[in-house]
């Protein structure tokens, strides 16, 4: 039997499913493996179910020749040197659709909460401080009529610029590496801006674009500089997309009024500045996490990694060049 490692805690029916295909190795712990760890579970393995907390470089790879399969439970898959992967014939999985809904979802909560100080209106409150009514007490920014700037335009993008646009009659703007076809972009009612232009136009901006190389702190002091004062930043990528020192400095001297992150450069980690400060939203890492998107997540990388050990075509393959004929 093929040996797999489950590297973080998974349903309970997604490893009685890997086991009844492989050997399975199970992570239990809250904690995800150290780099050496893992690279100790992973000997002998031919297969690696991990999630968004484990990292897979080339260095790993050359300690684990005999890893066949990485199956990752997240869409996004910069923890993966893919090109590694790839040049070791080493097939990598991610978990793309079954999550973009509810991230949308959650990518438009956290703006909503966001403009209109939802979590400082609730410390205030829980805290003994709400004492009366006054008319411009926590006002914050309109969301309905107005300019929703998206950076990335992907699956998830496009999800928001539905909600956006149809929920809530905003001008939907785009910023992406490539144009979208005329008529997705005639049926999600959105505009491609330049960068620069998408910047200066949103009255609420969202990233939602993949981190790699060249997107780390695409958003740092001169592009913050280009925002209206009254903007709100919303983060439901990687924390790596923004200089998050140049946010903290942008919030504290409010030249953008409020930012809503649910990823951080360091996390678990938090900057300690946005700790302090009243105009920002903060959640831990959550805008896929609805039980049923995770337990389609969890499923599709099992079914990934079941498909990689034993013939199959793997659903989702990151890399099907390295899929045996
Ligand atoms: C996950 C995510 O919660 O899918 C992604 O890329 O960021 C989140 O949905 C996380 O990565 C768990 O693997």
């Amino acid at each position: 039997m093929k040996k797999v490692l489950v590297a973080r805690r998974a349903p309970a029916a997604v490893v009685e499913k890997l086991a009844s295909h492989f050997d399975v190795d199970l992570h239990q712990g809250e904690v995800p493996l150290a780099a050496g760890e893992l690279r100790a579970r992973l000997q002998g393995m031919a297969g690696a179910y991990i999630t968004g907390t484990e990292r897979i470089t080339a260095e790993l790879l050359d300690a684990c020749p005999d890893l066949r399969a990485v199956c990752t439970m997240s869409v996004g898959y910069n923890h993966i040197d893919l090109a590694a992967c790839t040049a070791r014939r080493v097939l990598v999985t991610n978990t793309p659709d079954v999550l973009t809904e509810s991230t949308a979802d959650f990518g438009f909560a956290l703006l909503m909460a966001t403009a209109r100080r939802m979590s400082e209106g609730e410390r205030l409150l829980r805290d003994g401080r709400w004492k009366s009514w006054a008319w411009d007490f926590l006002a914050g920014s309109e969301v309905h009529g107005a300019t929703l700037g998206i950076l990335g335009m992907g699956r998830i993008g496009q999800a928001i610029a539905r909600r956006g646009r149809f929920g809530f009659g905003m001008k939907v703007v785009y910023h992406n590496r490539s144009r979208l076809p005329v008529d997705t972009e005639a049926e999600l009612g959105a505009s491609y801006l330049t960068k620069e232009a998408l910047l200066r136009q949103a009255d609420h901006l969202i990233l939602v674009l993949p981190y790699s190389a060249e997107s780390h702190h695409c958003i740092g002091a001169p592009e913050l500089a280009l925002m209206k004062p009254t903007a709100t930043l919303v983060n439901i990528a990687r924390g790596g997309i923004v200089d998050e020192e140049a946010l903290a400095d942008a919030l504290r001297e409010n030249r953008i009024a409020a930012a809503g992150l649910d990823v951080f450069e360091g996390e678990p980690r938090v900057n300690p500045v946005l700790l302090t400060l009243p105009n920002v939203v903060l959640t831990p890492h959550i805008a896929s996490a609805t039980m049923p998107t995770r337990l389609a997540m969890a499923h599709l990388a099992a079914d990934n990694l079941v498909a990689a050990l034993t013939g199959a075509k793997p659903l989702t393959p990151l890399n099907p060049e390295v899929i045996p004929a």
